[in-house]
């Protein structure tokens, strides 16, 4: 078949500005004529030179406007010269598997189709998200430099018709452009190379032995796909390949609208799965979000373990996955609102450790210069320097590697981490769709505070309990890569406590509309008498205080938070 293209002129729109992990709209804004379009132009010009000829990864988590998405994609990159894309099949791809193809075959970048735990279908939200060379998120210069693209758009490269391509189709399929330059899509199954990226770094056989029972000790595993991406993936990996048996894995074809629910792991949203876990029949239980880069881990009778601990324990155990003992390991890293509990196995280890803003983009630099291995965030992210994105089937592999190789159950392996380096106790409140303008004034009149010199030693009272933090240090951090010295600035308000409680203040940066406060609590606790207590109860007066010190009843109206996680 042979395609011309044909311009198209367009005007800006406002706020296409990528926010933590790209763009996200509600579906109904991308759907708007051009929206999408020009968002999609901005990014393939950021390529520039480097953009006739060149290979692209392009797929997503299946969500509503999907389809639709990818085909644009398809016939705007035909008629920009894009010499070949990997498409997954029916546009599918987890973030994770897009990151690992992106890697695999060197290309230029991928453009991944999500809005990751955010609601899906025709009234919530879409989103678009540019991954660069090195198979990570786009670092702020790019996002940046496209947004700045956006606001000066005015005609975009389309082809005249669409491109036939049967996405359902796996194979390759060329087409003439203009008369010469040659385009080919590559339909590839979404999830044959993510398999083989596992099996190299994971002692399969193990996995397969744990999960059988033939080690001695009967194993039961339920996993809670959400009606996310990761259901083809989570089928092939653990039935096919590791024999987990039908009944280890829910809720796994993927839905335009998630099924109505919020596609993200954690207590609230994965309830059905804490349920199921309750009844203490399962070993290990695990949640995904829409775009696979997610996890929760639950143990027996859902136990659950902190994304900050779960990357704590993983740190202190990676001897017994075979990619680490290849690779050897270099340091850990975490975001600056996820609680401390890593920090603490890098010093015993010897290891360097870096303390980054909030999302992956930041991770990046650090494990493309080889000086990171394992990074985590509290927000249920878990990675490592195998791909550029978090990445949540990869972390279950890395649990049970961790419980075939230990012997040991989740709570265990938890209880004895914390007698050795003690307890990180940590909470997160969410106050969604709150109204942006009283936010920002909130923030601005907390940062004020923070960073009065006087402010340091103030003696901070919870009223109820009379319990007082004497407050070390207050800041909006800054974060400076060390790697190529670029600056972020304004990651979030601290407020550092002298016994070494932290609590965070920050807006999100991946809701569609409005505003998300993020209120972040993280407590050290070294004497294992109080280990086991209720993480809420010994995190109450902290909470307390953040929110007397913020005023954030004042400010955004809610006496409550919408989610605590
Ligand atoms: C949130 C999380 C952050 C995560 C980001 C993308 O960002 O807090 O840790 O990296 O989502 O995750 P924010 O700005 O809303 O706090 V995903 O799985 O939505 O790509
Ligand atoms: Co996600």
């Amino acid at each position: 078949m042979a395609y011309t293209t044909k311009k198209v002129p367009t005007t800006p729109f406002d706020g296409q500005k990528p926010g933590t992990s790209g763009l996200r709209k509600a579906v109904k804004v991308f759907q708007q004529p051009n929206y999408t379009e020009n968002f999609v132009q901005s990014i393939l010009n950021v390529l520039g030179d480097k953009l006739a000829g060149s290979t692209l990864v392009v797929g997503g988590d299946g969500r509503f406007f999907g389809k639709d998405a990818v085909k644009i994609i398809i016939n705007m990159c035909a008629a920009n010269r894009v010499g070949k894309l990997f498409v997954g099949q029916n546009g599918i791809l987890s973030t994770p598997a897009a990151s690992c193809l992106i890697r695999k075959h060197q290309t230029a970048g991928g453009i991944i189709l999500t809005a990751s735990h955010n609601p899906g279908g025709p009234d919530a939200d879409f989103g678009i998200k540019f991954n660069t060379s090195n198979g990570g998120p786009a670092p702020d210069a790019v996002t940046n430099q496209i947004y700045s693209l956006t606001t000066k758009i005015s005609e975009y490269l389309i082809t005249d018709s669409p491109v036939a391509v049967d996405l359902s189709k796996i194979g390759s399929n060329t087409f003439t452009v203009d008369g010469g330059q040659q385009f080919t899509v590559e339909v590839i199954d979404s999830v044959s190379d993510y398999l083989l990226l596992m099996k190299d770094i994971f002692d399969f056989e193990s996995i397969k032995k744990l999960l059988s029972g033939s080690s001695g000790k009967p194993f039961k595993l339920l996993l809670n796909a959400m009606h996310g991406v990761t259901g083809p993936y989570v089928k092939r990996i653990f039935v096919e390949e590791l024999g987990a048996g039908d009944d280890c894995c829910v809720n796994t074809t993927p839905l335009e609208d998630f099924g109505g629910h919020h596609p993200d792991p954690n207590l609230t949203y994965a309830a059905d799965l804490v349920k199921a876990m309750a009844q203490g029949n399962h070993q290990l239980g695990a949640a995904f979000d829409g775009d696979g880069d997610r996890n929760m881990i639950l143990g027996v009778k859902a136990f659950f373990v902190t994304p900050s601990d779960s990357l704590a324990v993983l740190a202190a155990n990676l001897e017994c996955i075979p990619y680490f003992k290849k690779t050897g390991v270099r340091g850990y890293a975490r975001s600056m609102p996820t609680a401390a509990a890593v920090d603490r196995v890098a010093k015993e280890t010897g290891k360097e450790f870096f303390e980054v803003p909030t999302g992956w983009k930041y991770f990046g630099n650090l494990m493309d210069a080889g000086r990171l291995s394992l990074c985590g965030e509290e927000s249920f992210g878990t990675g490592s320097d195998h791909i550029r994105e978090k990445d949540g089937v990869w972390a279950v592999l890395a649990w049970l590697s961790v419980l075939a190789h230990t012997g040991l159950g989740v709570e265990q392996l938890l209880k004895q981490h914390w007698a050795r380096f003690g307890r990180n106790f940590f909470t997160r409140y969410d106050y969604e769709g709150c109204e942006s303008d009283p936010c920002n004034k909130m923030m601005a009149e907390l940062e004020a505070k923070a960073i009065e010199p006087s402010f340091v030693g103030t003696p901070l009272t919870a009223a109820s309990s009379g319990k007082v933090y004497t407050v070390a240090k207050g800041d909006n951090f800054e974060y400076t890569d060390p790697i190529d010295n670029s600056v972020a600035k304004g990651q979030g308000i601290r407020v550092l406590f002298s016994d070494g409680s932290r609590v965070i203040y920050r807006l999100s940066g991946t809701g569609s509309a409005g505003a998300t406060v993020r209120l972040y609590i993280d407590s050290y606790e070294s004497d294992s008498s109080k280990h086991s207590l209720d993480a809420e109860e010994m995190l109450g007066p902290l909470v307390e205080i953040a929110l007397q010190l913020s005023r954030l009843e004042h400010f955004t109206g809610r006496s409550k938070p919408t989610v605590i996680t």
